[in-house]
């Protein structure tokens, strides 16, 4: 698809924006003032004395204030007279619903914080937390944010192996989790798997929530329900106030090799750009927006921008539990209706399973609400960047590409939705008090028009401070590649177009090279799904004894098209010839039922590469249906 529009803000957004053009200036004029004055958005119990002290590659923000992070997620929206404002409208997968306003988020905190000094946790120890996406999953990590307690948040979807390596790397002593909870129509349980992961390691106590009510296993000495030990707290507590680089999180992600990477977050440079990047991306009206990030809060954007940011600035969310299509496939949009959403934060993926399941669904619901659309995850092609502003969005909203990492812990490049004209695929400029720029393999800027490496080049209030025990893999992961300059290595390839806007291409391990051309793998999955019989693709560089790599694509055809034989293939093949070029003519094109995605909806690439290079499948647990490997692996004689 070739897009050349431009969407300029909405008149009504511009006039009213809670972040103008001035703040770029401001933020070049003096960064670190810009993110002291940021800093002021918080509460302070003492203020700091040096914003930022940056001894390559660590960095201290805000030292010697203190401050309590979940005070400010909470207590002092109840102080400021906010507390009967809803906090959360929470969803639960059956239709069940709950609506806790501040007041109650607080009473349910502090309650917690009770709770888990009565069993024994204590400022610094770390806490495991493997619940479903359930309110006490909120009250739970504010609870320990409140206690400077380091929360470590495993998934709900990852298996007990996985969290059990999480429990040990972290040497966590306490476990909360849940009998289980609603997904696709019936309840899913976690307490076998989260007794297996537990049996051994370090972990003394689990804080069990009942939420399906079904028979789990129960371990009389080591289990305590919550509904025992929380309820019968007292709903007062009295918040320590903690340095500015208390631990707040451990959050586990996977690097390049198979030990996951436990991404550390401390507290008071975190929580000011996570709140103000929310406030700056999202234009929040905390008296008028309804919030909705349709994220998990096991992953890092249900951290910044479900708990801690939204929090931090009174917004009034939506929480759901469930998936997209249960009981039928326009439950989002029935959500989006009933709470009048105003703005919405998901992923790519998600938008062209919504773009898959066709125009109609959308279109019965009434979506005026709707003010601003953003996503996140990977990059949002043209296509899908169309469809979610005209489907969702009316045609009237702005929608915001941002991007960020675990490791960034907030968003750090994206449009300004009252300041930035957008455009469609791009994540455009580096937020205010942000420097990003793309370098070639030497660290040098490419020009306008280049390509290369995006790398970070100053430090920025939220980002890790650390791989947890591991301070020579948080070095050579991230800082050992630009060393000379000091640059952070994102592990993004990225383009500067001719406008100096970032388009993001992907993980710099998805590049592909044929022929001694560069060729991004998004290149080609964004010309694939632009033509009209595609719904999803992913591609691949398969080895290939002439050109170096072959590209072979995997597609997902729309309800509709011709299945099977070879036209629709060859078709694609000189469409892709068409938009790009040639030489990104992908070698084969397979025609599957679904692609392989992890529980965070990234395509897992690597179980493609191997069926395109005819390998024995490797490890496939961290796939959300394994069995999706079988029904691909099933279409393959029909293959090239
Ligand atoms: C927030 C999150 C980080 C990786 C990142 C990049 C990809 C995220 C993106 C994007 C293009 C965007 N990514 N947002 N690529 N455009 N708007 O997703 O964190 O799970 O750690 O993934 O995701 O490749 O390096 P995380």
């Amino acid at each position: 698809m070739h897009e050349n529009r431009r969407f300029a803000p909405p008149a009504a957004l511009v006039a009213a924006a809670n972040v103008t053009a001035d703040a770029y200036a401001a933020a070049s004029a003096d960064r670190i003032a810009f993110w002291e004055e940021q800093a002021r958005r918080l509460d302070w119990a003492r203020p700091w004395t040096t914003a930022l002290e940056w001894e390559p590659p660590f960095a201290r923000w805000f030292t010697g204030g203190l401050l309590n992070v979940a005070v400010n997620a909470v207590d002092r929206h109840v102080d400021a007279g906010h507390g009967d404002q809803v906090a959360i409208h929470w969803e639960g997968e059956p239709g069940d619903t709950r609506t806790i306003t501040y007041a109650r988020l607080k009473d349910e905190v502090c309650k917690a914080a009770n709770a888990l000094a009565e069993l024994g946790v204590r400022a610094g120890d770390r806490v495991m937390i493997y619940l479903p996406m359930i309110p006490e999953a909120v009250f739970a990590m504010l609870a320990c944010a409140r206690l400077g307690a380091p929360h470590s948040v495993v998934f709900g979807g990852f298996s007990a192996e996985a969290l059990r390596n999480r429990i040990e790397d972290a040497q966590a002593r306490l476990l909360i989790t849940a009998d289980g909870g609603f997904r696709r129509g019936r309840p899913s349980g976690l307490k076998a798997a989260a007794d297996e992961a537990a049996a051994g390691t370090g972990i003394e106590r689990v804080l069990v929530v009942r939420r399906t009510g079904e028979a789990v296993p129960f371990a009389e000495d080591r289990d305590v329900w919550w509904h025992d030990v929380v309820d019968r707290q007292p709903a007062a507590h009295v918040p320590e106030y903690f340095d500015a680089e208390q631990p707040l999180f451990i959050l586990y992600t996977s690097g390049t090799t198979a030990k996951p990477k436990g991404i550390l977050h401390t507290s008071g440079g975190y929580l000011t750009q996570a709140a103000y990047t929310h406030h700056a991306v999202f234009d929040l009206k905390p008296d008028t927006d309804v919030y909705w990030c349709a994220a998990d809060v096991g992953w890092v954007t249900g951290h910044s921008y479900i708990v801690y940011g939204p929090l931090a600035n009174r917004a009034t969310q939506v929480m759901y539990e469930g998936t997209p299509d249960t009981p039928h496939r326009g439950r989002f949009w029935e959500i989006v209706q009933k709470y009048r959403v105003s703005i919405l934060y998901t992923a790519p993926t998600t938008i062209r399973t919504f773009m898959k399941w066709g125009d109609d669904l959308p279109a019965g619901f009434d979506l005026s609400s709707l003010r601003l659309l953003g996503s996140v995850g990977e990059p949002i092609n043209p296509e899908a960047w169309i469809w979610y502003r005209d489907h969702i969005g009316g045609g009237r909203t702005p929608v915001v590409d941002t991007w960020w990492q675990t490791e960034t812990g907030a968003i750090m490049i994206s449009p300004l939705p009252g300041v930035t004209d957008c455009k469609p695929g791009s994540a455009q400029v580096a937020l205010p008090g942000i420097a990003a720029d793309v370098v070639d393999g030497g660290g040098v800027p490419v020009p306008d028009g280049g390509g290369g490496y995006l790398v970070l080049t100053e430090p920025w209030p939220a980002m890790l401070r650390g791989i947890w025990g591991d301070p020579g893999r948080y070095a050579d992961t991230y800082w050992s590649r630009f060393a000379e300059q000091g640059y952070y290595f994102a592990g993004d390839g990225a383009k500067k177009d001719q406008d100096g806007d970032l388009w993001l291409l992907g993980r710099v391990d998805d590049v592909m090279n044929v022929s001694g051309h560069r060729i991004s793998t998004t290149e080609v999955e964004s010309a694939l799904v632009s033509h009209p019989h595609v719904a999803e693709a992913a591609v691949v560089g398969a080895t290939d004894p002439t050109t170096g790599q072959g590209i072979v694509a995997f597609v997902i055809l729309r309800g509709g098209a011709p299945d099977g034989g070879a036209a629709p293939a060859a078709e694609l093949r000189d469409h892709v010839a068409r938009e790009i070029g040639p030489i990104a003519k992908p070698r084969q094109i397979l025609v599957v039922p679904e692609l392989p995605k992890t529980r965070s909806g990234k395509i897992m690439r690597r179980l493609l590469r191997d069926v395109a290079e005819n390998r024995s499948l490797g490890d496939v647990t961290t796939l959300q249906d394994s069995s999706v490997m079988d029904l691909i692996s099933a279409r393959l004689p029909a293959a090239s």
